[in-house]
């Protein structure tokens, strides 16, 4: 297959609900065209009408890369289809074997084109809630290679934002955790995501200018999740709550 047979081998399992190979079993291919077979499989989407809405961080908490076994910083990009509302009902057959997790989640305030510093985040950044992100690998068994999972825009499906809050200091060492049916079932601290939450998006400007990519005014950023992820069953109220800003919660059925 070549770098576009694989975007639509990845874009047509989603659509399909059905999980497929990993590509690195049958192709080989390097991070860097993992990321250009992402872009072509969102380019997919965008032509069905989807806009892009954001970029998530994967794998910038220990409990996340140990859960996956992959140990490298990946980003993705989210579009308008991924993005749904609290209190959502959602069926989840129209997922092949999602999973949650708790995130930390920012808006845009002013353009971020080029690598900026921690310091200079709150100029870029002006709004922080707590997240839950649904993950669904397109891949059987939700086991994947580094490379594979770049080319599936790390596992993106759906998210769920609270309201958003001014950014507050502290950042770090904030509890958040993931509920199940109100109860508990995965606890962490925002300091898991890479010292500070804020640190994502210093990592994240530095990709998305290497790409030549502005993020803009207005787009979100999940900056990875503090704690592993947790499959999903039908018929669950599923909660993330992070101290100080609130909690957010949808349903499956
Ligand atoms: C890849 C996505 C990782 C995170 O928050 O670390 C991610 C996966 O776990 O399938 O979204
Ligand atoms: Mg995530």
């Amino acid at each position: 297959m070549n770098l576009t047979e694989i975007a639509t081998y990845l874009d047509q399992a989603a659509l399909k609900v059905e999980a497929v190979e990993q590509v690195t079993h049958n192709t080989n291919f390097s991070l860097e065209e993992a990321y250009q077979i992402q872009r072509l499989s969102i380019e997919q989407r965008l032509n069905r009408g989807e806009e892009i809405v954001g970029y998530k961080l994967g794998f910038t908490s220990y409990a996340k890369m140990e859960q996956m076994g992959v140990h490298d910083l990946i980003w993705g990009i989210l579009t308008n289809s991924m993005h749904l509302m609290p209190a959502d009902q959602v069926n989840i057959n129209r997922w092949i074997h999602p999973r949650a997790e708790p995130e930390v989640a920012f808006q845009v305030k002013k353009d971020i084109d080029r690598p900026i510093s921690i310091e200079e985040v709150p100029d870029y950044i002006d709004k922080m809630t707590v997240g839950l992100e649904i993950i669904d690998s397109r891949y059987k068994d939700f086991k994947f290679t580094l490379e594979d999972v770049v080319a599936d825009n790390c596992s993106s499906t759906g998210f769920v934002l609270g309201e958003w809050q001014d950014l507050q200091y502290p950042f770090s060492a904030l509890d958040i955790n993931l509920q199940i049916d109100n109860q508990i079932v995965e606890s962490g601290s925002s300091s898991a995501i890479l010292n500070n939450p804020l640190q994502s998006i210093v990592e994240l400007s530095r990709l998305a200018s290497a790409s030549g990519l502005t993020v803009k005014s207005g787009q979100i950023i999940l900056a990875g999740a503090a704690t592993a992820a947790v499959y999903l069953k039908p018929h669950q109220q599923v909660t993330a709550k992070l101290e100080n800003y609130g909690e957010v919660c949808f349903s499956t059925l």
